[in-house]
């Protein structure tokens, strides 16, 4: 049920291709109806941004890697739009940093688990948490579906990878005493601010990037993680992710677009 061909010299070929995968993804129940308006979110502050990775969101992967790599026991949250939009180097992820695939969705139904299931095993996942029943509990902090994890894996990790998330579960885990490392184009959002690390850029460029550095840095020992880490401060870096969008609107503002 693909819709209108996308012509390659289109001069949004990139984004139209995505939004194409996400629609599609939703016919095919990977995608919660709910994630095509999330995505729309995202794409408005991807234009800000310049549509390209500055500077500060590569020190966030960096942070973000570091943290993975050093937390006890990680994991990887994945949904429906990550799903859809980089299934394999989440899967690469994974391998590099040890750390599971944890099926977690918000729009929780058991089609969407299965749909969700055949796209990381088609993309090489070995071993996903998150929807055998027998290995299922809940934690009472979070509200709504998002409760159901893995006793295996969200349930007794330390550090919790959430691209795209909702801010209320972002909140609880810290609550919880965990580390939560979320993806979010919205500096502004919950997530983002109740995140341990937050990563401000698009999830597309941001896990490519993040598997470049967890190659980098998974062949450092615990005392070379430490001081590379030392560089970095999640505030810091967020309140540049906020000067950088600001001086691009600035910037954008004063040039003579119009003429
Ligand atoms: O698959 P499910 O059922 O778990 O549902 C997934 C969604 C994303 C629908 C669910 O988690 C949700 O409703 O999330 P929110 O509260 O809409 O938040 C999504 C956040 O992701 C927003 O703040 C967006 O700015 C951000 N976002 C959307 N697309 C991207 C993005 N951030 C980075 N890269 C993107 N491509």
């Amino acid at each position: 049920m693909m819709g209108p061909e996308v012509p390659k010299n289109h001069p949004r070929y990139e984004s139209l291709i995505t939004r194409e995968k996400l629609i599609e993804g939703m016919h095919q129940k990977i995608v919660a109806e709910a994630g095509l308006i999330a995505h729309g979110r995202g794409e408005a502050f991807d234009y800000i941004l310049g549509e390209v990775t500055p500077a500060f969101a590569l020190n966030q992967e960096k942070l973000a890697v570091i943290t993975l790599l050093m937390a006890k026991d990680p994991v990887i949250s994945v949904n429906g739009n990550v799903a859809v939009l980089c299934s394999r180097e989440i899967v690469q992820l994974s391998q590099i940093l040890n750390a599971p695939l944890e099926i977690n969705l918000f729009y929780r139904r058991p089609e969407r688990e299965i749909a969700i299931n055949d796209v990381l095993t088609k993309a090489g996942a070995q071993q996903i948490y998150g929807i055998d029943p027998r290995n299922l509990e809940s934690i009472p902090e979070i509200s709504h579906q998002r409760r159901i994890v893995d006793s295996r894996g969200i349930a007794r990790s330390d550090c919790v990878f959430v691209p795209l998330e909702d801010g209320d579960r972002a909140m609880a885990l810290r609550n919880l005493g965990k580390d939560v490392i979320a993806v979010d184009l919205n500096p502004l959002s919950r997530t983002s601010l109740a995140a341990t690390v937050s990563i401000t850029n698009n999830i597309t460029r941001a896990i490519t990037e993040m598997v470049n550095f967890a190659k980098k840095f998974s062949k450092m020992n615990i005392q070379e993680l430490e001081k590379e880490k030392e560089q970095f401060n999640n505030e810091t870096l967020l309140q540049e992710a906020l000067k950088f969008m600001s001086s691009r609107l600035e910037e954008l503002a004063s040039d003579q677009i119009y003429s």
